[in-house]
């Protein structure tokens, strides 16, 4: 009998623990199984939540990581639905990025000319607050990158009646309130010819706005005739990567294209695509056929598309006017053109010579006076192709 006392006594010795461990065990077990399934959900959670938060808004980073915390348990502490800190920040980068304010869409333009200088000193009374050193700078909001907006104007007035300023005074008689509520960083640049003698010449004008604006730690470039007025304050001035024609529509040709490939009157520009294409040639002297030679450049020679903003919105009045008989028609144009591609390599920014003889801010715009140094030239046959 002892003998099997002590053979059960062995035996129970052998036998594993009792069942009370065994359950004890099998339930850390199966916890520890929980837990780590729970907390490899929840760091999966936390990682798409992050992943998210440095991709997109908040405001959609919380709809998305909501569910990813959908487990609820009382040992787990409850994740807000929205934290406070991505609130903040939120509020923040909003406010802080300048966006249009208070526009009113299509605008009625007319251009009475017994009434500009009247209307001008209105408009200088109501918006010469906004204004420091010629420039426009949005307050309490943050200017987004291609929004330091350079508007060059090629200028030269020769007329009796002063008429090119006359339009300059409407143009800014409509531009300045359009863009004050665009709300960007932008200024005038009115680009004068000095008065020497020598014929016209838009495109170098705006090459050397293009020179003086950038040093000026301008970002955007749009190259402007003085006589074109937008007609809807939804037509935003701003710059994309590709340049963009965007005068198309306009009233004196029905809003229609004269044709495809027209590319006068107001271009937009980054600097590095102005600079990609070398500028406009500075070699048209007199009326006509820089226009065609910038789009060949842009479109033929760097490959860009060629891009217009909307039909509707992005539609012009131009102000009547005659050709001044000191801008007569480039002789050379045609020609020129032609051989824009024999040309465009050394004839543009790489090559622009000029004399800055004043320089100051008005109110609402910065007045520069140039010297083209008609005299230095390129000469028609290297132009060509033949020198
Ligand atoms: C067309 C183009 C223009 C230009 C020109 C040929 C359109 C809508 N316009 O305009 O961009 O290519 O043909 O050169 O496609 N200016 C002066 N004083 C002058 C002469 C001209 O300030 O004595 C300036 C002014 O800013 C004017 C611009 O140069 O708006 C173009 O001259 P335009 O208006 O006489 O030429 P237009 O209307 O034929
Ligand atoms: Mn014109």
């Amino acid at each position: 009998m002892k003998e099997n006392e002590d053979k059960e006594a062995m035996i129970q010795a052998l036998l594993p623990k009792t069942s009370g461990r065994k359950t004890e065990d099998d339930e850390f077990l199966s916890c520890s199984y929980k837990n780590l399934i729970f907390g490899t959900l929840l760091l999966l959670g936390g990682l798409l939540y992050l992943q998210v938060a440095n991709t997109s808004s908040c405001q959609y980073t919380l709809s998305i990581v909501a569910p990813a915390y959908g487990y609820q348990s009382d040992t787990v502490p409850q994740i807000p639905a929205e934290p406070s800190w991505i609130k903040e920040e939120t509020e923040e980068t909003e406010e802080k990025i300048c966006t249009p304010k208070d526009l009113v869409g299509a605008l009625a333009i007319n251009f009475d000319m017994s009434k500009v200088e009247e209307r001008y000193k209105e408009m200088a009374v109501e918006n010469q607050e906004y204004f420091e050193n010629g420039e426009h700078l949005p307050k309490d909001c943050e200017v987004a990158p291609k929004k330091n907006i350079a508007i060059i104007i090629p200028f030269r007035d020769m007329t009796a009646d002063l008429f090119r300023t006359k339009q300059f005074h409407y143009f800014l008689y409509y531009i300045v309130p359009i863009l004050h509520r665009q709300n960007n960083h932008f200024a005038v640049y009115l680009v004068n010819q000095a008065n020497d003698g020598s014929p016209f010449n838009r495109a170098k004008l705006l090459n050397i706005g293009f020179d003086v604006a950038k040093d000026d730690g301008f970002d955007c470039f749009f190259f402007h005739d003085v006589d074109l007025v937008p007609e809807n304050d939804k037509n935003i001035y701003e710059c994309l990567d590709t340049p963009r024609h965007y005068s198309g529509y306009i009233d004196k040709f029905n809003y229609k294209l004269p044709y495809n490939t027209i590319f006068g009157g107001i271009t937009a520009f980054t600097a590095e695509a102005f600079e990609k294409i070398n500028g406009y040639s500075n070699e048209y002297w007199g009326w006509g056929g820089e226009d065609d030679d910038l789009e060949r450049r842009t479109i033929g020679g760097a490959k860009y598309k060629l891009v217009r903003p909307s039909p509707q919105i992005t539609r012009y009045k131009m102000i009547k006017h005659d050709h001044e008989t000191s801008n007569k028609p480039n002789p050379n144009r045609v020609k020129l053109l032609k051989a824009w591609n024999k040309h465009n390599q050394f004839d543009g920014l790489n090559s622009l010579n000029y004399e800055l003889i004043e320089r100051n801010n008005e109110v609402f715009y910065k007045n520069i006076t140039v010297d083209l140094k008609y005299e230095e030239r390129i000469p028609l046959q290297e132009l060509l192709g033949n020198g």
